[in-house]
């Protein structure tokens, strides 16, 4: 039987290579071999998604490929999701997440997703291009405890600070998280944030800092 590193490899190369059939058939053989499917999610299916951004990064993969991989690893996660290990039955907090006006990319909303509900939040996902105002009125009517705003571009980006400023406003005890490929540390401080997570590997600490500052 191969080790688990081995089978975790393998989950991330089928990803990087978009092969969406041998992404499945990875899938299935991790599980056959009793390995835990949080894991081959996290460190098999995203670390190739990872893989692919440093790729396109360096423009030896460009948008269709990108999206061939994301396809794969959709195909993979239809495996690997139904084998998670029951959340816990009393959600740990509520979430509104959706991708900000002006912008569609969802793949690593999608992810982000993932792991909150895995990790036994509850997800209110707003989708994509989700006008400022909607984020508030969705936080006001589900109670959330944290909104999520993803963006993409520099330019959706900006849209962020006017979120920041309208729920602040409106709902001063919500927390607010932010993420996506161009924010950083300095855009948290910048757009007044509570804080912001780098990749969905980080994004249940992410949730539970900004929570812990709240009752601290
Ligand atoms: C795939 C892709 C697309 C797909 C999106 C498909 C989809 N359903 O999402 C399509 C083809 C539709 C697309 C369209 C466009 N795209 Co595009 N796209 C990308 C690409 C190649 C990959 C993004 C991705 O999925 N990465 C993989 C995931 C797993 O990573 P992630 O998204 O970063 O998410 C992780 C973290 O950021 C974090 N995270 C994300 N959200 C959140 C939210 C919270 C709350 C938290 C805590 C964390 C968190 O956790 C995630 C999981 O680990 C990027 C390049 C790049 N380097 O990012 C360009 C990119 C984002 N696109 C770009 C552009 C310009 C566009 C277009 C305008 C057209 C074009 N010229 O290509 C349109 C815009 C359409 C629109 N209005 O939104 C630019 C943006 C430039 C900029 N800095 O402003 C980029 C950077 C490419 C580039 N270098 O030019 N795109």
């Amino acid at each position: 039987m191969p080790s688990i590193e081995e089978s975790l490899k393998r989950l991330h190369d089928a990803v990087v290579a978009f092969d969406e059939d041998g992404t499945v058939l990875a899938a299935q053989d991790y599980l056959d071999e009793g390995h835990e499917a949080l894991e081959g999610i996290m460190r098999g299916l995203a670390a190739g998604m990872n893989t692919v951004g440093q790729l396109f990064k360096s423009q030896e993969y460009y948008v269709p490929e990108v999206l061939l991989c994301a396809e794969a690893m959709q195909a993979g996660l239809r495996v690997l999701t139904p084998h998670l290990r029951a959340g816990q039955s009393e959600s740990r907090g509520k979430i509104v997440l959706g991708t900000i006006q002006g912008d569609v990319h969802d793949i690593g909303k999608n992810l982000v997703k993932l792991m909150l509900e895995i990790a036994g939040f509850t997800v209110y996902d707003l989708g994509v291009n989700v006008a400022h105002q909607t984020f508030v009125d969705e936080a006001a009517r589900t109670g959330a405890d944290v909104v999520g705003i993803s963006a993409m571009m520099t330019t959706t980006m900006m849209g962020m600070k006017k979120v920041i400023q309208i729920l602040r406003e409106a709902r001063p005890e919500v927390r607010i998280l932010i993420g996506g490929a161009p924010v950083t540390a300095e855009i948290v401080k910048m757009f007044k944030a509570d804080g912001y997570a780098q990749s969905a590997a980080d994004v249940v600490d992410a949730v539970e800092r900004v929570l812990a500052r709240e009752t601290a």
